[in-house]
């Protein structure tokens, strides 16, 4: 598995912190657990470029992360946002992600696309489609990324996605893209690497 070179930039307690929107931005959100720091530090090819949590909930901080650097045009920010629908956080720490994060998105010119990831173990959940449903609210354009993939038998591998997609129908007139990914194993990393370079070269910096 070839590294991509990723060198960590900042933690905002704030949108307006972060930093100059001057490359293409993709940002990581789902569920606490979902595998987000797993995901992120399987792409970069890391072990602990993004802190896998014991304790979900605690950081409410948007992360940003540089990829390539060193290399212009192929240079962009990859996004660790704080996860959300942990049961132990307050109602008070809820209502503060969901503007700081509300906040980040609408306002950040740069994202290009959102990377929403959920469990494949799970059967569709009413925060992940309520998210997505505000996304599509928003025209903000988000592939859908499963995780944890090493997790699941060969029939559950076959039966997962037909399951969401049924699910997601009923709301939504297509599927967006959909990736299947695990951190243990690697499963999904070229993939979602290639959508990201492909993408990356049809917009303008
Ligand atoms: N088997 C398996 N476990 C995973 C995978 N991704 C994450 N985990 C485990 O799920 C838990 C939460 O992962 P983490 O990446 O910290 O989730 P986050 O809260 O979304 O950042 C940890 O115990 C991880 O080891 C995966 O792809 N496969
Ligand atoms: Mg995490």
């Amino acid at each position: 598995m070839e590294g991509l070179k990723a060198e960590f930039v900042k933690s905002s307690a704030h949108p307006k912190e972060c930093p100059p929107m001057d490359r293409p931005e993709y940002a990581f959100i789902g569920r606490s657990n979902v595998g987000k720091s797993s995901l992120i530090n399987m792409l970069v090819n890391r072990r602990t470029l993004a802190k896998t949590s014991g304790t979900p909930g605690k950081t409410q901080l948007i992360n940003h992360f540089v990829i390539n650097p060193d290399v212009p045009a192929e240079s962009w920010y990859l996004v660790d946002l704080p996860g959300f629908g942990y049961a132990k956080v307050s109602k008070k720490d809820r209502s503060k992600w969901a503007k700081t994060t509300e906040q980040y998105l609408l306002g950040r010119k740069n994202l290009v696309c959102v990377m929403m990831l959920v469990d494949a173990r799970h059967p569709p959940q009413k925060i992940d489609l309520e998210f997505m449903a505000w996304m599509g609210e928003n025209s903000m354009p988000f592939v859908l990324v499963f995780t944890k993939l090493d997790k699941l038998n060969l029939e559950e591998k076959a039966g997962f996605l037909p399951r969401y997609e049924a699910e997601m129908l009923k709301q939504w007139h297509r599927m967006p893209p959909v990736f299947a990914t695990s951190g243990v194993d690697g499963a999904g990393r070229e993939e979602l690497l290639q959508f990201i370079a492909t993408t990356n070269a049809t917009v303008d910096f």
